[in-house]
């Protein structure tokens, strides 16, 4: 839990600025470090993969990997499809208008104009989820002048995420099931007082919640078991307590009341269970200490409720 998502942005790549930026951010996530080895970023692309084999040419022998597929341009039919840019080779190229040259410099299309549009050289790495068998090993090259495609609009951006550190001090270990997660209710409570009957803060973590964040909780998650459709083994899950815990103020962490609360929606008739449940603990430097096991007096729940109370220690 040391690493966290804190941002996630859409980006246009529509000018040779923004391919260097995008370039930057896959080498270096654009933050060099002298004497250190350069750890680089991910971005995500929504390509179409319609019809791709007329957009889809084998570098010619003598060029720089010849052999290789590239796409000059996003397919001309078919819906988005999430796929990775892992990389770049500036060094990749295909004559795309057949004058004979690769040629980033010149109106190759014709448009009275040199933009990132006329580029014939310098492409994107790009992995898909289609298993190794897919194009070359998974992967394939993407021109940089297919990111202004204007036929696919949404090819136009990438995305990416970023991450920062995050040093957790109380964590919750849940092993779970339920057999629709779109219906799963789960609230965390706490309060200051050991002995309090009620929670001062609660959270109820989006994901254990059918994903509320994008609308309809039921199509955001499926109403399938927890793990997946078919799949009824409960989850092992870790949810960051640090947060809510520091509504209560710097020094409260050491004491209080945890509540905890595994329902489902109403008028549902989902069924889940609580196998185990603990309290971790983390010293100042986010190392692991100790682990308190928390007693489930009933581990199922439905149209019952379960709820938990127990002290922090
Ligand atoms: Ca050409
Ligand atoms: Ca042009």
């Amino acid at each position: 839990m040391e690493y966290r998502v804190a941002g996630y942005r859409y980006t246009p790549t529509a000018t040779v600025s923004q391919i260097n930026e995008a370039r930057g951010w896959l080498f270096d996530r654009n933050q060099p470090k002298k004497n250190q080895e350069s750890i680089g970023g991910l971005l995500a692309l929504d390509g179409r993969m319609g019809e791709l084999d007329k957009v889809t040419k084998t570098i010619p022998a003598g060029e720089h990997l010849a052999g290789e597929d590239l796409w000059i341009r996003w397919g001309p039919s078919g819906y988005g499809h999430g796929i990775t840019c892992v990389g770049y080779d500036d060094q990749v190229g295909f004559d795309v208008n057949g004058d004979g040259k690769i040629t980033n410099d010149i109106d190759s299309n014709g448009d009275g104009k040199v933009t990132l549009a006329d580029a014939e050289r310098g492409a994107f790495i790009v992995v898909n989820s289609w298993g190794k068998k897919w194009s070359n090993d998974g992967k394939i090259y993407l021109l940089y002048s297919a990111m202004v495609d204007p036929t696919w609009e949404r090819g136009n951006f990438l995305g990416r995420i970023e991450v920062s550190r995050h040093l957790p001090q109380r964590t919750l270990k849940l092993k779970l099931d339920c057999n629709k997660r779109s219906d799963l209710r789960v609230s965390i409570g706490i309060a200051r007082d050991k002995n309090a009957t009620k929670p001062e803060h609660e959270f109820e973590p989006q994901v254990l919640n059918g994903w509320p964040l994008f609308g309809n909780r039921r199509n955001n998650v499926g109403e399938v078991p927890l793990a997946g459709p078919g799949d009824d083994i409960p989850l092992e899950l870790g949810i960051d307590l640090t947060p809510l815990l520091s509504k209560l103020g710097p020094d409260a962490v050491v004491d209080g009341r945890l509540f905890l609360s595994f329902s489902i929606a109403e008028k549902s008739e989902a069924l889940g269970a609580l196998h185990s449940c603990a309290i971790r603990s983390y010293d100042a430097k986010g190392t692991y200490v100790s682990e308190s096991v928390v007693s489930i007096p009933d581990p199922f729940f439905g149209n019952t409720p379960l709820t938990i109370e127990t002290t922090l220690h």
